[in-house]
């Protein structure tokens, strides 16, 4: 329903909100003991109160260094640290996490619970050297069962990708968008400031059409040949290439959660093959929703999701986005590994 003004500007007011998407997929399935539902409740939470802190840094002084290094021996910001804490207890305090891992944390985090049935593993604030320019950055989460409630180990987070039972990122950019995935659709959700709920806005996304590639180019000297010839294919399109003439758009923002969020809507291919970034809390996640939303996710040999890390922090090349983009680039690493045999 939508409510007329006197400006001609209609408000909507049949209005789908996240809490009702999650409390609504819970009421479908009779097992569902509701916990799944607190945990994304305390994780949205989470993200609104970042959201918040994100808008006011400047005023609230947050920003700039802090003058330490993280476990990536990264420059911390300020504002990593209070997204961490935000994160950490907000997570602990549903009382349903058995585990955490956090960027910004060496260690994994257990929490002391008989009762939490999940793993969360999540980027408190990505894109860390966007933060003091106002450019958009994110939060980036993804969520594990444990195998036995009571007993957490290690070995629930050392698992192959594919097993995430969820996984999402909330953006803070012009707005502040949450999309998130339980493995079967992928739905965008934009936090209306004035009631302070995220409000569904991209329903079951699925990769665009567009012809981009993003990536950041200053490295390519460190790139493989498969990717820079697939690089060049798209800028050099030769005669006839696919009946068209026209070259890919570039575009490439430095922040996983804004490239990733531009790759889903409107398409084309995210590739970082220098390995920097981690899989559990930045690869994974985004290859769940990219998977979801029918693109697909790779290290150019082999499916991410399929990777099983060695450590809680591993790190992996990766290309991302629409499926035939992906596939091409995998046809050039077969092509380059046949050719380094012969
Ligand atoms: P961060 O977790 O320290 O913020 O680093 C991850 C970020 C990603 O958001 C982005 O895709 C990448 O690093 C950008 O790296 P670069 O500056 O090397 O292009
Ligand atoms: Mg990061």
């Amino acid at each position: 329903m939508a409510e007329s003004h006197s400006n001609g500007v209609e408000t909507r007011t049949d209005i789908v909100t996240l809490t009702q998407t999650i409390l609504s997929q819970q009421q479908q399935h009779k097992e569902s003991t509701g916990d799944l539902t607190i945990l994304l409740s305390s994780l949205a939470s989470a993200c609104k109160w970042i959201s918040n802190v994100v808008r006011k840094a400047e005023l609230l002084k947050v920003l700039g260094m802090t003058g330490t290094t993280n476990v990536q021996a990264e420059n911390v910001q300020k504002l990593d640290i209070l997204s961490n804490e935000i994160m950490i207890n907000m997570l602990r305090g549903s009382g349903k996490t058995a585990i955490l891992v956090s960027e910004e944390n060496e260690e994994a985090i257990f929490i002391d619970s008989k009762l939490g049935k999940y793993c969360v593993v999540f980027d408190p604030l990505d894109g860390s050297s966007n933060i003091d320019c106002g450019v958009s950055i994110g939060t980036i989460f993804g969520i594990y069962k444990v195998n036995k409630i009571g007993n957490p180990s290690l070995a629930d987070l050392l698992r192959p990708g594919r097993e995430m039972v969820a996984a999402g990122y909330c953006m803070y950019g012009s707005s502040t968008v949450l999309v998130l995935t339980t493995g079967k659709e992928v739905n965008g959700y934009t936090l209306d400031p004035n009631i302070g709920e995220f409000v569904l806005t991209h329903s079951n996304i699925k990769l665009g059409p567009k012809k981009i590639y993003s990536c950041n180019e200053g490295y390519a000297n460190t790139f493989d040949p498969a990717v820079k010839g697939y690089i060049d294919s798209l800028k050099f399109p030769s005669p006839g290439f696919q009946g068209k003439f026209t070259p890919y758009a570039a575009r490439y923002v430095g922040s996983m959660v804004a490239d990733v969020h531009r790759t889903l809507l409107y398409g084309g291919v995210f590739l970082y093959p220098g390995g920097k970034l981690r899989l559990l809390y930045e690869g994974f996640p985004m290859s769940m929703l990219v998977e979801a939303a029918g693109g697909k996710a790779s290290t150019g040999r082999q499916r991410i999701l399929d990777l099983i890390p060695d450590d809680i922090h591993a790190r992996s090349g990766i290309f991302l986005g629409t499926a035939s983009e992906v596939d091409e680039i995998e046809r050039r690493y077969r092509e380059l590994d046949a050719s380094n045999q012969a």
